[in-house]
This record gives C-alpha cells, sequence and structure tokens, in this order.
C-alpha cells in the first residue's frame, strides 16, 4: 500500500469558455456563456437576449488562452501535469450547432492545442459540453427541451473523436450534468441545458426532460466513440456535494437520502443505462409525462460509461421539515447550514472528509474508476509589493483533500485514476463571472472590470504542487 498508482493522473483542469476568450476568433460561434454578464457573490449573472452593447460579458475576453496557450501550457509541464482537463467549445467546430458541416479553423485550433500538450507528455482529458452550448440551439429550438438536440451533440462528438482519437484519450460528455437538479434559478437550466423558463412555467418536468435528452445523447456518444475507436475512455461528469443529514433524526435521515436520489439520479443512469425506480415512481406521483421512448431506453443501454468523472468543492446539509411531509428535495429551499465546517467567502463549505466520504459512496455505488476532475478553492489573492502571492489557504485546502482522497485510495481501496484541480490557471468564474474568485497555482493579471496585463505569474502555491506531483503526493 504505497498511496497513489505509479501513473496517476495529476494535473489541472479548466473549461475553454471560462479561459479563452477569442470569442469571434477563427468562425467562432455565439454560445450561451457569451450571453451572460459579470455578477459577483450574492448578485446573479444576468442572461441577456443575444450579446447587448456596452454590458460586460467576461467570458468574450476571458484571460486569453486562445492566443497564450503555448506560455500557459508550458508553465503546466513546468509543474509537472501528466493531464489537462479542458473542453472543445462546441461553438468553435459547430458555430450555430445546426450545421452539416463543421468548421475547419476550430479544428485546427484544438489539432494545435492538443500537439503542444502532448509534446510535454500531458494527456489532454476533453469534456464535450462544458457549459458553452450553441447560442443558437437555444434561440432556434429551445435548447435541450427539444429532441433534435441529440442529433446536434452526437454529430459534434463524432467529428471530435474521429479528428482527436489519437490525441486524446479521455472524454467526458456533459460537465456537472446533475447541477440542473436546482431547477428553480435559471443559472444551472441554462448553463447546463440552454433551457430558459417561461412566466409561470412548470420548471421541474422541463428540467427531467432536458436531462432524458442529454443522457441519450451521451450514451449515443459513448456507442460512437467505441464504434470509432475502442481504445476511447467515455466518462460522465458529476457535481458531487454529498448531502448530509442535519441530525441523526430518522427524518433527517430520510431526507437525506432523497436529496441525494434527487441530485444524483443521473449517475445511475450513465452508468447503469436505466433509471432508478424511485426516479420513475416520483415521475407517476407527480404526474410528469416525459417523452421516454423505447428506443432511447435501448440507446441507454448501448452507451453506459467507463469511469465516473466528478467534481468536488463542498459538501451540502439538509433537513425534514414539517411543511414537506413527503421529504421531497427542493435544492433552493432544503439546504441547511453545517455547523461543523467552514465556509470560503463565496459560502462554499469547506469539507475534505467530504471528498472521501464521496469517494467512497461512488465506488460502493457504481465499482466504476474514479476520477476527480474538479476540486479547488476559490478566493481572494492578494499579490505582494514584490508580485508574490502566498496563497497558504488554498495549499492548505489541496492539501488536506489530498489527504483524504489517500485514505480513500490506501484504507478504503476505491479505485482512483487521477486528480486535475480547478481552475489551475486563474479564469472566469463559471458561478459569478468575476474574475477575483480565484483558484490557480498561476496569477493572471485580470480584473473584475476588464483591466489588466494579462501578465501570468506562479503563486506560492505552484512550487508546492510541483512537488506533490513529484513525489506522487508521498509527504504532504
Ligand atoms: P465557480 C456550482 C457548484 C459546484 C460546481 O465554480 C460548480 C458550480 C457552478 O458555479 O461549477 C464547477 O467558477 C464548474 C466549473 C466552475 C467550478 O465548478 O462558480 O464545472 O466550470 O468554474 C467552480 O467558482
Amino acid at each position: 500500500m504505497s498511496g497513489f498508482k505509479a501513473d496517476f493522473m495529476w494535473g489541472g483542469a479548466v473549461a475553454a469558455h471560462q479561459l479563452e476568450g477569442g470569442w469571434q476568433a477563427g468562425g467562432k460561434g455565439v454560445s450561451v456563456a457569451d450571453v451572460m454578464t459579470a455578477g459577483a457573490h450574492g448578485v446573479a449573472r444576468e442572461i441577456t437576449d443575444g450579446v447587448i452593447a456596452g454590458k460586460n460579458y467576461p467570458n468574450h475576453d476571458a484571460i486569453d488562452f486562445y492566443h497564450r496557450y503555448k506560455d500557459d501550457i508550458k508553465l503546466f509541464a513546468e509543474m509537472g501535469f501528466k493531464c489537462f482537463r479542458t473542453s472543445i467549445a462546441w461553438t468553435r467546430i459547430f458555430p450555430l450547432g445546426d450545421e452539416a458541416q463543421p468548421n475547419e479553423a476550430g479544428l485546427q485550433f484544438y489539432d494545435d492545442l492538443f500537439d503542444e500538450c502532448l509534446k510535454y507528455g500531458i494527456e489532454p482529458v476533453i469534456t464535450l459540453s462544458h457549459f458553452e452550448m450553441p447560442y443558437h440551439l437555444v434561440t432556434e429550438y429551445g435548447g435541450w427541451r427539444n429532441r433534435k438536440l441529440i442529433d446536434f451533440f452526437v454529430r459534434f462528438a463524432r467529428v471530435v473523436f474521429t479528428r482527436y482519437q489519437h490525441k486524446v484519450k479521455y472524454w467526458m460528455t456533459f460537465n456537472e450534468i446533475n447541477n440542473q437538479a436546482n431547477y428553480h434559478e435559471d443559472f444551472a437550466p441554462f448553463t447546463n441545458s440552454g433551457l430558459k423558463y417561461q412566466p409561470g412555467e412548470d420548471r421541474e418536468p422541463v428540467m427531467y426532460q432536458a436531462a432524458h435528452y442529454e443522457l441519450v445523447a451521451s450514451a449515443l456518444a459513448v456507442k460512437a466513440a467505441r464504434e470509432i475507436n475502442p481504445e476511447l475512455q467515455l466518462g460522465c461528469m458529476i457535481a458531487m456535494c454529498p448531502i448530509y443529514p442535519l441530525t441523526c433524526a430518522p427524518d433527517d435521515m430520510m431526507m437525506a437520502m432523497n436529496a441525494m436520489h434527487r441530485r444524483y439520479w443521473f449517475t445511475d443512469v450513465h452508468v447503469r443505462g436505466k433509471y432508478p425506480q424511485h426516479l420513475l415512481n416520483y415521475f407517476a406521483r407527480r404526474g410528469f409525462e416525459l417523452d421516454i421512448t423505447e428506443e432511447d431506453c435501448q440507446a441507454l443501454t448501448e452507451g453506459c460509461v467507463d469511469y465516473i468523472g466528478f467534481s468536488y468543492y463542498m459538501s451540502f446539509a439538509t433537513q425534514a421539515t414539517a411543511d414537506n411531509p413527503e421529504l421531497d428535495y427542493d435544492e433552493s429551499k432544503s439546504l441547511v447550514s453545517n455547523p461543523y465546517v467552514q465556509k470560503s467567502d463565496w459560502g462554499w463549505q469547506i469539507d475534505p472528509v467530504g471528498l472521501r466520504y464521496s469517494l467512497n459512496w461512488f465506488w460502493d455505488h457504481y465499482q466504476l474508476p474514479l476520477f476527480i476532475v474538479e476540486n479547488g478553492f476559490g478566493a481572494i489573492d492578494v499579490r505582494e509589493n514584490d508580485g508574490a502571492v502566498n496563497d497558504q489557504y488554498r495549499i492548505d485546502y489541496l492539501a488536506a483533500h489530498i489527504r483524504e482522497m489517500k485514505k480513500a485510495v490506501v484504507e478504503d481501496g476505491v479505485d482512483l485514476m487521477g486528480y486535475t484541480p480547478w481552475g489551475c490557471i486563474d479564469l472566469v468564474s463559471a458561478g459569478t463571472g468575476e474574475m477575483k474568485k480565484r483558484y490557480g497555482f498561476i496569477y493572471v493579471d485580470k480584473n473584475n472590470d476588464g483591466s489588466g496585463t494579462l501578465t501570468r505569474s506562479p503563486k506560492k502555491s505552484f512550487s508546492w504542487y510541483q512537488n506533490v506531483i513529484q513525489t506522487n503526493a508521498e509527504y504532504l
């Protein structure tokens, strides 16, 4: 029991829309991220009708990785990255989403980017849909509420699997597909599925319908990947926030179990190829009549994933209340503060033990290899006069999580493939659109208002992580 495997995939994670910029470069189309303004903690990002002159859209230029990726990858190589998780911006390949032919300039960009990674022995790990679907698919088709999106997505997937099959082995279909379990807010339904709701519309069944089409699209993509090249490894991607009962009162425990059902059934479908009975019974109880065909069910069974990718930032807690006799989970109302853990400046509960618990939970349920494809600490970094960023709090956060990860592997026997901390270079926050919510080992001189030189500089955590990789986390 020496710890992590010798070929453990240490690296870092980002998403195209949060760092590339170049929102119209090389024929790129407008994505859902391009119509979201900057918000802040407690101030939601505005989703505008198209791009409106004079508004601040932080993803348009982001940190200009589109033009600077060679320098950035060089820094990742210096840290010793074995892999680099990013996404392919769907709108670089299919600018509108419904074209018959892909955009060659976009394809070439990712060829060059992957070549640059491979030059250093860094293996690209790719997400197909990371909060950046073509906006045209929203305005023209209503987003994933429309079955036609299955074909558009599968076409996109086939094109990139075929093109990059010899450069990219590890893929994931939909980033944090289960975020939309929080359907009362506007953010997740829009970023996950391009859903905009009508006033007064019953949002919940719309979310289930969109998720169903995505799960079918994911399964068809997995099947296509195997036909194209059986070497490819296909994963799902789940936002894991384990939900604890606030107390050991039996109803709190049942409430937590129901909450876990509502947030993680997506994994059951990805892994087992069918819906859990509790969810089908819930649809029946609520009278949701969804468009789920026999052909869909067949497709689901034929496109089960090879591994489970997941993000872990925080745990949640919940509680039974008298006004909720069915113990139904509504993410916008059912969460309570956990008195035993600290919170980040953005209110995210810091809980390293929850990562060990999550790894065990996934392993017990599914017995599939696990890949932690996001984890990290969004914080306000201060640059000293000499330019240094002494982000000891980030080192503490990551070290505590890696320690728990190690226990899950060494003591609990979980099969863990790798670890890619989120935002390995500072980038635009997905949730708030801010630059000041930083995750990186590399500081990027850019501010919320768009000012800054874009200069990159290593933070204290840079050499710390370099050492973690070099020693395979032997000493923490
Ligand atoms: P930001 C919510 C809860 C957990 C993860 O998030 C989440 C979100 C959405 O905000 O998103 C993932 O930037 C996501 C990344 C994102 C990262 O976590 O809001 O996959 O795109 O940037 C961190 O601090």
